[in-house]
């Protein structure tokens, strides 16, 4: 009995000095908190997937075959996750935070899976986990293999909903505390699930108020995930891609600035990149997002908030183990992967803009939505016409390789357009644009207009453009300017103004136009790190302290701006059109 107590008294004594140190830090005002941020995971258990060396997704290729259009690394995901796991154990952090898209397709195989292996990982380490949920997890509305809200809020019990303070029960939101002075607010941000849209309904956002207030109340700092974008990652990011952003997102980023939330971290777009705004009160919101962890640059932060600064730290995964790897890889495939990870996984994602832009030949669709032509219509067909034309064009090599008389290549294109395409190593567009992307994707991008690549990039897009245009049918390139109301030369379009010849010469025109006041804003926006802060590593000023004095940058409640670069590209497009009609 004596013993058995002073064992209790010795464990209760050595229980209390370990707490010492902890207690000392929770309980001072400026306690720090580190946590690793990760987003998009896109799990799909390996049970799921056709033998890698059956994969023939892009037919031809040696090492990438087993490619899909996201440049997911699909096959290789668990040893990617076994490794970031490894990192984050081995790391002081107590936390890591999931932003949304934890799995391909919210298939429950794909949950359970994920949800398995994060379970041993905190039951070994004691260290926890908070995910949120992203447009690929809660789709039972539309697929009877994916899962409902209820299941998700269960198989992710042990990952925030049984640690929470408050759940929303219209939503996957929730908050949790984190440490010290920290709470986590997850917030989700899908319009609605089975949908890729992010929108925030007004019960969401009052959801979110209330719980600002509250961490207010209790003296709380709120740190946030969230699936979508909150605020613009490129210049004119809502004309080329809107559909990453929440809806209103100038509306919705002032209220979470206002209510007090300062960082919020995000996914959804897989590129990593850092943008700030004010809102009209002077209350400064970050977007942190982070690139998917299983596609290059296969980014994870660090973020350290200490009273004084928050501090962020960007890294990328350099390695795996290959012992992890299913059956089926060749010798070429495993060395590479040994040796140069990030080289793997670059040239894997290049691959995989190869198959997006093959499996995007002849898909209309968002394009006739914006210019509001109905599908099946005779103005779809030729619409549907320049696009199966651009597409084919896009897909042929840069340069004439087997210098055939047929004309099978860019380069040759470009000659009938009267442009050359100046010599490069890129063999093919779709490598070229992969090159862009990662440029993006990577962060911190300073890739100049006039460089080789966008050189390159210009004068292939521009001759596959004039080519799409001269090649459809007279009578379908009529219909396509009439059902935008533009003026069409009388007669009849066989021959006369509608010659090959003709038509060559003004689409060279308005495609110059077009590019250059269209596309040329578009693609600076995105080569440029267009928003400031930069995007890796940056140390910004501490919860409750905005800005630098003096600095005073727009508010980010001007709807006006929106309107305006969309009457811009409007004009500068229909300007384009019309001039296609004075050229005849
Ligand atoms: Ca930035
Ligand atoms: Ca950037």
């Amino acid at each position: 009995m004596m013993k058995k107590t002073l064992k209790s008294l010795l464990c209760a004594i050595l229980c209390l000095a370990l707490l010492v140190p902890a207690t000392r830090i929770i309980s001072s005002g400026k306690a720090p908190l580190s946590v690793f941020v990760t987003a998009d995971w896109h799990n799909r258990p390996q049970s799921m997937l056709v033998p890698i060396q059956e994969n023939n997704n892009l037919p031809g290729d040696p090492l990438y075959h087993h490619t899909n259009s996201q440049g997911q690394l699909t096959y290789e995901c668990g040893a990617i996750y076994d490794e970031m796991l490894k990192i984050f154990e081995a790391s002081d952090s107590q936390f890591m935070l999931i932003a949304g898209d934890l799995t391909d397709d919210g298939y429950l195989q794909e949950h359970l899976t994920l949800a398995a292996r994060l379970k041993s990982f905190e039951q070994r380490t004691g260290k926890q986990i908070f995910v949120i949920n992203g447009n690929h997890d809660i789709r039972g509305s539309v697929s009877e293999k994916s899962i409902n809200l209820e299941q998700f809020k269960n198989i992710y019990s042990d990952f925030g909903y049984s640690q929470a303070l408050d759940v929303d029960g219209q939503s996957a939101s929730y908050t949790a505390e984190l440490a010290g002075d920290y709470r986590l607010i997850a917030v989700d941000s899908c319009e609605e699930h089975g949908k890729d849209t992010g929108a925030l309904s007004a019960q969401r956002l009052a959801w979110v108020k209330t719980q600002a207030d509250r961490a207010r109340a209790d003296g709380k700092r709120l740190v946030c995930i969230f699936h979508h974008s909150l605020l613009e990652h490129f210049k004119n990011e809502i004309v080329a891609a809107g559909n990453l952003l929440i809806k209103d997102y100038r509306n919705v980023a002032s209220s979470f600035a206002d209510w007090g939330i300062q960082y919020v971290f995000t996914g959804h777009m897989h590129a990593t990149d850092i943008t700030s705004a004010v809102s009209g009160n002077g209350n400064k919101i970050y977007d942190i997002e982070t690139s998917c962890l299983i596609s290059s640059p296969n980014h994870y932060r660090r973020v350290t908030f200490t009273g004084d600064a928050t501090k962020i730290e960007t890294f990328g995964i350099s390695r795996i183990d290959t012992g992890l790897l299913p059956e089926g890889y060749t010798p070429q495939q495993l060395s590479l992967i040994q040796n140069d990870f990030p080289a793997y996984s670059r040239g894997y994602f290049k691959a995989g803009m190869n198959k997006f832009i093959n499996d995007y030949m002849g898909s209309p669709g968002s394009i006739a939505r914006a210019l509001g032509i109905e599908k099946g219509t005779p103005e779809y067909l030729a619409l549907a016409a320049v696009m199966n034309n651009f597409g084919a064009a896009l897909n042929l090599p840069l340069y004439d390789v087997g210098h055939t008389a047929a004309v099978d290549s860019v380069e040759e294109i470009a000659a009938i357009a009267g442009k050359t395409l100046e010599a490069s190593g890129y063999r093919h567009l779709p490598e070229l644009v992969g090159t862009v992307l990662l440029v993006h994707y990577g962060g911190d991008e300073k890739m100049v207009f006039d460089s080789p690549e966008i050189r390159l990039f210009t004068s292939a897009f521009k001759a596959a453009l004039v080519y799409s245009l001269v090649n459809i049918p007279d009578n379908l390139f009529k219909t396509l300017l009439q059902s935008q109301g533009l003026t069409v030369p009388p007669g009849e379009p066989a021959g006369g103004s509608y010659t090959a010849a003709a038509k060559l010469l003004y689409a060279g025109k308005a495609v110059d136009y077009f590019f250059a006041a269209v596309l040329k804003p578009l693609i600076l926006g995105f080569i440029e790190d267009s928003y400031s802060p930069g995007d890796l590593n940056e140390t910004f000023e501490p919860y409750g302290q905005t800005g630098e004095p003096g600095s005073h940058p727009a508010p980010v409640n001007d709807l006006a701006f929106i309107a305006d670069v969309l009457r811009r590209i409007l004009t500068d497009f229909f300007e384009a059109m019309r001039l296609l009609v004075i050229f005849s």
